[in-house]
């Protein structure tokens, strides 16, 4: 009897501790693999270069004389050296701006650098970012500006199959290429070949962008699309450089699509939409000069170190990604007081983000799934990107304990969840344990990708709480990090 007991005992116990606990389900959409590749470079350059530089513009008419673009001591080795040291992740190059003039030798036209001074007119500076990013180790991106204001046939059919030509020239010659930029801006204006006149189209029918998606696609299969809505990556609704506050990876393309957003529009892609249809995040889009060109005039202007820093908890710190554009001069250099400002940046995320208190804590939650460890809170702080702290299906708030051991001075906390499963969280609060009691010293939205919370007094304390007060399905978290 003792042994048959013993016996039922050990079954019991064996059968209770192969129970597996299933993840929980998706909470649509989610992310395609491309996407979240695309989240993890979480920041890097847009570089915006043409005879603007020169003339001082920001739309140039496309009436430019290609012998003004001629930069003096171009070295796109620089460019890529800065932007690597400042933690960037790769360089978006526009390879052709509004104005039409081609920074490489294109065979569809002669408006480009092969009718510059510059080198006689043996030049190619996409070729030479290209070089540049694969000896820095940086992704490289292309702009192509669909508006055109030197092309005689810009309106009609056959620039089209210019625009086209033209992309299988730059996937062909210049890959591998993470992201292409659709830029919707459209003046109507332009020189037109000597037209000089205005030119409105019909935005999306004019372009067929599922064809020209199609045929880039077949060329590179892993890239993500950049538009005002995506298919793959949305406008951020503002070039300030801000997302909103909630900031949800989900809207519903279609109704921006079809202008059904009106004046709505950008505030709708500045916060996403927590019930949108379709996975489509946010970026960020910010000039570090007042302008998108290098002018002399705004040398002064440069933002400071503090103010890019701001940015990026703004950006990257609520879920989107940042690409932050450095215009080279006329001498073809990123500018030193560019430069200084991006060392100065690069500095303070350094020192902001430089000892994760949470790795040495002792961490546990009120709360997870099926009491199984593979859900359990030790996830959130064991550098897998791949565990995560989930509840139960029906439950929507838990909270996480994190105790440091003694007193340490916190001023930031960091959260990813786990979006492979869907954006999730609504709202959370962080609670610090101070004279023997919760205090609230924080309160956020979403989540996302990544959620940088700045306290905003730094606070003392041997204890914190992250509580998750509301989400659209259980809350999955891969990681918290705290500073
Ligand atoms: C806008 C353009 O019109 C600006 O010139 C710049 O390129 C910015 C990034 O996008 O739509």
């Amino acid at each position: 009897m003792k042994n048959l007991s013993i016996l039922v005992f050990v079954t019991l116990i064996t059968v209770s501790c192969n129970k597996t606990v299933p993840p929980p389900n998706p909470a649509m959409p989610v992310p395609s693999e491309r996407q979240l590749a695309w989240h993890d470079l979480e920041q890097y350059a847009f570089i915006h270069f043409t005879t603007n530089t020169f003339t001082g513009k920001e739309w140039g008419y496309g009436d430019e004389d290609p012998d003004i673009f001629n930069p003096s001591e171009l070295n796109t080795d620089q460019w890529a050296q800065t932007i690597k040291d400042a933690g960037l992740k790769g360089i978006m190059l526009t390879c052709k701006h509004h104005d039409g003039f081609c920074l490489w030798p294109s065979g569809y036209t002669e408006h480009s650098v092969k009718n510059s001074k510059w080198k006689d007119g043996k030049g190619d500076v996409v070729k030479d970012v290209r070089e540049s990013c694969t000896k820095y180790g940086l992704k490289f991106g292309i702009y192509l500006s669909p508006w055109d204001r030197n092309r005689s046939d810009y309106g009609r059919p056959s620039y089209v199959d210019y625009y086209r030509n033209q992309l299988k020239e730059l996937f062909t010659k210049y890959g591998p290429v993470f992201e292409m930029w659709f830029d919707l801006a459209n003046g109507g204006d332009g020189y037109y070949g000597g037209a000089r006149e205005k030119r409105n189209i019909k935005i999306p029918e004019y372009y067929d962008w599922p064809a020209t998606i199609e045929l880039v696609r077949g060329m590179e299969p892993g890239i993500v699309f950049f538009s005002d809505f995506g298919p793959d990556i949305r406008w951020c609704g503002n070039e300030k450089g801000y997302v909103g506050d909630p900031n949800w990876s989900m809207i519903n393309n279609d109704s921006i699509y079809n202008g059904l957003m009106g004046k709505n529009k950008n505030r709708y892609l500045n916060h996403g939409y927590e019930n949108g249809q379709q996975w489509i995040p946010a970026e960020v889009d910010v000039s570090i000069r007042p302008g998108w060109f290098y002018h002399p005039e705004e040398d002064s202007l440069v933002k400071t170190p503090e103010q890019l820093f701001d940015i990026y908890l703004n950006s990257v710190g609520r879920g989107a990604n940042l690409i932050l554009n450095i215009p080279p001069d006329q001498r073809g250099l990123l500018h030193e007081n560019d430069v200084r400002s991006l060392q100065g940046w690069k500095r303070l995320i350094d020192e902001a983000f430089a000892t994760n208190l949470a790795l040495g804590s002792k961490i546990k939650a009120d709360t997870y799934r099926g009491k199984s460890i593979r859900f359990a809170a030790a996830n959130l702080i064991d550098r897998d990107q791949e565990t995560y702290w989930a509840t139960d299906d029906d439950v929507f708030k838990g909270g996480i304990e994190l105790d440091f051991g003694r007193s340490r001075l916190l001023k930031y906390v960091l959260l990813q969840e786990y979006i492979r499963l869907g954006q999730r969280v609504r709202a959370f609060n962080v609670e610090a344990w101070k004279d023997n009691s919760w205090q609230e010293v924080a309160r956020a939205t979403t989540i996302g990708h990544k959620r940088i919370v700045r306290l905003e007094h730094p606070v003392e304390t041997q204890k914190l709480r992250i509580n998750i007060d509301d989400s659209r399905a259980c809350p999955v978290i891969s990681n918290v990090e705290i500073y």
